[in-house]
């Protein structure tokens, strides 16, 4: 591999600003430097990624497609500089040429091209298969408009436009003559021809360009280069081609607008279906686009379909791609005039499905009006699809319709994409092992019992490069140290070694020493972008994830009002000193969640007022979670707070980030915490509250809150303050309506006020266990040495051997 020297990356980028930009060094800008540095390393890695799919074509090799519609990627420049083993040399040769390294970083705008979980869950796996040498590409839309910019006015969230294509397309490769054709609305009819070989016709459609904007992605260590395919829609016609009919003119200025639309936006709701024609049509803009593509690479290389199934792998992450089923029968029963049975077999031997919620609220299920009206040939596959399964079903239920009903695919009106997904995926898995046993023994538990096979799970994993060594060069640095250098880069499990330090107070302190060195670090940060001045010497006590009534911030809040009532009302009362941290965007009509948002700021306001809190109790908003945020973020925190109601959070990974950086957890028995606790003992972390059988128990004999309220006297002085308000003549009655009575839903429904007791105790025993640094050190030693199962890497691995069938890296 070739190694860069500062010298020529100086004259790689000198190049580009003199070619690209017809400026000299001296003349150029940081943007322009930002450009010039991002086509460099573009360079090099589609050298590296044109070597990588030539190999694959001369060797025939199995390839994954990970479709997803949200990939939350971040900042480019340091990832693929660092692996591309370029971050040093690429560092002094900016200084080099008269830039400051870290503001040229800072100026890159996050590709917010994801809501929360899911999105950098699918970012992180890019660099993992990339890293593993998985031939794989992405594939997403181009959305001009990321995940919204967050801005707290009066303490309320106000939503920005996102617009990061203005730098962040220097990374883009547009490839127009990849573009394909995808078709909405019009006619279908059958036809025959001469010699009697059916066909279907399809007319008065309009048709939207899908232009491939292609993302380089590099691995570490490897010159395995792959691709994230990013889709831009684009009308086929120029408007004024039509003008001399003024009908025509018309219906091009409608389709053009149609067209482009498409890809305008990221639709920012987290863990929610919001069934809007627009989204719709993204699905299948994006989906239709894709198998097309993948199928013509396909038939340019072998000729034939038959093989299909043998040579490509498709993931999709969630029911939001289920199109990509219908979508590929229709272009093997219409484009290739294969047969039912056999494009079925291509079709379920080709699609995996990734389930990554339980909730409700987001399970989609298509109108059928809307999907027959813009999708009238797939309309017509959902429908045979759906009645083969529906005689299949009944017959391996002998007519049982309380089994049959609730799997059918097509029901009451509704397209149930889950069930589709069910139906005709090979492997289906959840995304924890507490989540995948929820999906067989309750939301799939029919399907399981009649495809157990087909059930798996794959544990969520997080890039630990990007999340550790990158993010937290210190510690870093330390285990470098400790556990044979460079290795745990490549083998995460590496990470173990560190326990062998447990008892070392040289390797404690240090550990303690980097943790207090980064939260300096943060707070002068915080202090740069608003002005707030963190206190560095309180305990680091954070929540930064989506806002989510599940998710429970409101339990945090109502604890920190708890803490602030007993310190007023007894200036000795005995706590360790906090800093509360905040960060989480709220879907912009989801109102409940942005009550908390409010609610979060008036609690900070107040206690910010008080002089009683100065020095022991602080809490802040922070604006604007993303990927960027995270990153600084996460060397900084001590205590983490994954405190969703059991049953509800079918992973997380914010939880792992912490975990990697020494933060100790505060958490329910949820998601993947219970595999953390598995690995970390009760010791190295604060459990509290129902588990999830505890919870279905509670909710089915009939949970009465208000009964916690009557019976617990500093809980009903938290929830009474809620309707008298904070000093800043707002008042949160709404609230506290909604936890006692339920305020059109069902009281608490994510019973708040059963875990408060126990959520308060734990953070007892967290405030004590942090009264003693080496107590704390060894705990946050041992979350770090332990969390090599969440690297993404490990989850790659998984996915490899258990659902896709494809070779992987070996360990060296
Ligand atoms: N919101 C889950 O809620 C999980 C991620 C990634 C989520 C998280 O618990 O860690 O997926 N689910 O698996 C989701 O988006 C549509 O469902 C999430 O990010």
């Amino acid at each position: 591999m070739h190694k860069y020297t500062k010298k020529e990356l100086m004259t790689l980028i000198t190049g580009k600003l003199r070619r690209n930009f017809g400026r000299d060094v001296e003349e150029a800008t940081s943007l322009h430097m930002f450009k010039a540095c991002a086509l460099v390393l573009r360079d090099i890695m589609s050298e590296r990624q044109m070597k990588t799919a030539d190999r694959v074509a001369v060797e025939h090799l199995r390839q994954v497609h990970y479709l997803s519609l949200e990939f939350l990627m971040g900042r480019s420049l340091m990832k693929n500089a660092y692996n591309l083993g370029v971050a040093e040399p690429l560092k002094q040769a900016i200084e080099g040429l008269g830039f400051s390294a870290p503001d040229l970083f800072e100026a890159e705008p996050d590709a917010g091209l994801g809501n929360g979980g899911l999105g950098r869950l699918a970012a992180c796996y890019l660099d993992s298969m990339t890293t593993l040498e998985i031939p794989a590409t992405g594939y997403s839309i181009c959305y001009e408009l990321g995940i919204f910019k967050q801005k707290i006015v009066d303490g309320q969230q106000v939503e920005l436009p996102d617009n990061w294509l203005g730098l962040g397309d220097a990374w883009l490769i547009p490839k127009m003559d990849e573009t394909e054709e995808v078709r909405f609305g019009g006619k279908v009819e059958d036809e025959w021809d001469a010699l009697g070989r059916h066909r279907v016709k399809h007319t008065g459609y309009d048709v939207v360009l899908a232009v491939p904007k292609d993302m380089e992605i590099a691995g570490y260590g490897t010159e395995h280069g792959n691709l994230l395919r990013l889709w831009d829609a684009n009308s086929p016609t120029p408007v004024d081609m039509n003008l001399f009919s003024s009908g025509q003119y018309l219906k091009a200025v409608e389709q053009r607008a149609m067209a482009e639309s498409i890809s305008k936006v990221l639709y920012p709701e987290d863990n929610h279906y919001e069934g809007k024609s627009l989204r719709l049509k993204q699905q299948y803009f994006f989906v239709s686009a894709t198998i097309q593509s993948i199928v013509r690479k396909h038939r340019a290389e072998y000729g034939t379909l038959r093989n299909f199934h043998l040579k490509h792998v498709i993931q999709i992450n969630d029911t939001h791609p289920t199109l990509a089923i219908p979508e590929l029968m229709r272009i093997l029963l219409d484009e290739e005039g294969y047969g039912w049975d056999e494009a079925w077999y291509i079709v379920t031997h080709t699609i995996a499905y990734t389930n990554h919620t339980v909730l409700a609220e987001a399970l989609e299920r298509w109108p059928q009006q809307l999907i027959e009206k813009w999708l009238p040939r797939i309309w017509q596959i959902l429908i045979e699809i759906s009645n083969r399964y529906q005689r299949a079903l009944t017959d391996y239920f002998h007519g049982d319709l309380s089994k049959v009903a609730p799997m059918a695919i097509i029901w009451g009106g509704e397209v149930r994409m889950a069930n589709l997904c069910v139906c005709a995926c090979f492997k289906i898995n959840g995304v924890s092992a507490l989540h995948s046993d929820i999906l067989k023994r309750d939301v799939f538990h029919d399907a399981y019992a009649r495809t157990p096979d087909k059930f798996t799970n794959v544990t969520n994993g997080i890039d630990h490069r990007r999340w550790l060594s990158e993010c937290n060069p210190e510690l870093d640095a330390l285990i470098r140290d400790c556990c044979g250098k460079d290795k745990y880069l490549l083998q995460p499990d590496a990470l173990k070694e560190l326990e062998q330090y447990r008892d070392d107070a040289g390797v404690l302190s240090r550990l303690g020493q980097i943790k207090a060195d980064n939260k300096k670090a943060f707070a002068a940060w915080v202090a740069r972008e608003s002005g707030v001045i963190l206190n560095t010497d309180a305990l680091f006590d954070v929540q930064v994830k989506r806002l989510h009534e599940y998710k429970r911030q409101l339990l945090n809040v109502l604890h920190i009002i708890y803490l602030y009532q007993r310190m007023k009302a007894d200036p000795h009362f005995d706590f360790t000193p906090r800093t509360y941290l905040f960060g989480a965007k709220a879907a912009p009509g989801y109102a409940v969640a942005k009550r908390i948002i409010r609610l979060i700021n008036s609690v900070a306001d107040m206690v910010a007022r008080d002089p009683a809190c100065k020095d022991r109790l602080q809490v802040v908003f922070l604006e604007n979670y993303r990927v960027s945020l995270a990153e600084k973020l996460m060397p900084a925190s001590e205590l983490s707070e994954q405190i969703s109601t059991a049953g509800k959070e079918a992973s997380g990974t914010g939880n792992m980030k912490f975990m990697m950086n020494g933060a100790v957890t505060i958490g329910t028995l949820d998601g993947a915490n219970v595999e953390m606790h598995q690995v970390l003992g009760d010791e190295n972390i604060f459990l509290f509250g129902l588990k999830a059988h505890e919870v279905a128990e509670m909710k089915q004999k009939g949970y009465k809150s208000y009964e916690y309220y009557v019976h617990n006297p500093e809980l009903r002085a938290v929830i009474d303050q809620l309707n008298v308000g904070f000093g800043d003549g707002v008042a949160y009655d709404d609230i506290a309506r909604r936890l006692l009575f339920g305020d059109g839903g069902p009281a608490d429904e994510y019973l708040l006020l059963a875990d408060f007791e126990s959520y308060r105790d734990a953070h007892q025993r967290a405030g004590l266990a942090y009264q003693d640094p080496k107590r704390w050190n060894q705990m946050a030693l041992m979350n770090i040495a332990r969390s090599g199962i969440f690297a993404a890497d490990r989850s790659i691995r998984d996915y490899a051997r258990d659902i896709w069938n494809v070779p992987v890296r070996a360990l060296k």
